[in-house]
């Protein structure tokens, strides 16, 4: 049965061509239009009344903020991680939940690829002293990074983002290692070879997280881990803050124990730690992994068309909760 009218709350800036989608199909859009993503209380003022949210992975949705949204039916969330929402607490309040998977696969493997190479060849660092003036002559000795080709690359989470990253290493002629929980099937995993995480960070010359946030996943790489790693190894964090000890990783950094880094995603984003911005040899982005005009449109499209389906009465097409 179709729903008709039904209000839909837009927590984050979305772009206009979506929000005149939501309109033709009848929705009484509240679109918020500011910077900053909407947060706790100000989320719950916006969607009061709301029978559909859609959020950003910038806004945290708990279950005390469902008990404050009573009419609420339906979470379209923009963003294949979806650990921003207490799904749970939305699966026993009868709140069906969807996020935007695979259109944003090869753009945030792409980012991941950036990272490794902007890390491995020093980018950020020569170029930030470069423009103070630093560059007086040309040293045989200065700025030695790191090779990607022929090198060894080590991938923790093989899904679909893991998958897209170990296809582009096969152009570079490198050896891909990965780890799961469990082996995928060979034929599912060509040219990858699982091994243990210990085993993997061991012998990767390059490590790529792209595990889901969860508390098994919280701090999977902490200072012990960093520890296997070799001293010339670069790590990319594409995956969630709260995957790496930030701290630790700043660490292992500056101390040498670690090359370099690139990290896209943050603990307590967008506060990141003092002694990460103090690395020189990290590179930061600002959770840029799906930043290009075609994918982000496609996401807030997928979770358009999510919120479309609940309004016609079907499955949602991307739930993750039933
Ligand atoms: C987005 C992401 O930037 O999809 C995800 O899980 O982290 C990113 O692609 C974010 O979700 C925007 O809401």
């Amino acid at each position: 049965m179709t729903v008709s009218s039904p209000r839909v709350a837009v927590c984050a800036r979305v772009f206009p061509e979506s929000l005149a989608t939501l309109e033709a199909a009848g929705f009484s859009v509240h679109a918020h239009h500011g910077d900053s993503a909407l947060q706790g209380d100000q989320l719950v003022a916006w969607a009061n009344g709301a029978d559909a949210l859609l959020v950003s992975a910038s806004s945290r949705v708990d279950a005390a903020m469902l008990d404050q949204l009573p009419t609420l039916k339906v979470i379209a969330n923009i963003g294949v991680g979806y650990n921003n929402i207490d799904v749970a607490a939305a699966t026993a309040r009868g709140i069906a939940v969807s996020n935007t998977p695979d259109v944003l696969t090869e753009t945030t493997a792409d980012l991941a690829w950036a990272l490794m190479f902007a890390a491995a060849r020093r980018i950020s660092e020569s170029e930030r002293w470069l423009r103070d003036g630093q560059w007086k002559s040309m040293a045989l000795d200065g700025w030695l990074g790191v090779d990607i080709q022929g090198s060894t690359l080590g991938i923790i989470g093989m899904g679909r983002i893991g998958g897209a990253v170990a296809r582009r290493a096969m152009g570079f002629g490198m050896r891909v290692l990965y780890h799961n929980r469990t082996a995928l099937p060979a034929e599912d995993t060509p040219g990858v070879t699982w091994v243990e995480k210990e085993t993997l960070l061991k012998e990767a010359d390059h490590v790529i997280l792209v595990v889901p946030y969860s508390p098994a996943t919280h701090h999977l790489i902490g200072a012990n881990e960093l520890a296997l790693m070799k001293p010339t190894a670069v790590l990319v964090n594409i995956a969630r803050g709260g995957v790496v000890d930030d701290v630790a990783l700043a660490h292992a950094l500056q101390s040498g124990q670690l090359g370099a880094a690139g990290v896209d995603v943050f603990e307590n984003e967008p506060n990141i730690a003092k002694e990460l911005l103090a690395a020189p040899n990290a590179v930061l982005t600002p959770h840029i992994g799906s930043a290009t005009k075609r994918t982000r449109l496609g996401m807030v499209d997928l979770a358009v068309t999510n919120l479309l389906d609940w309004q016609a009465g079907n499955a949602l097409r991307n739930s993750v909760n039933g």
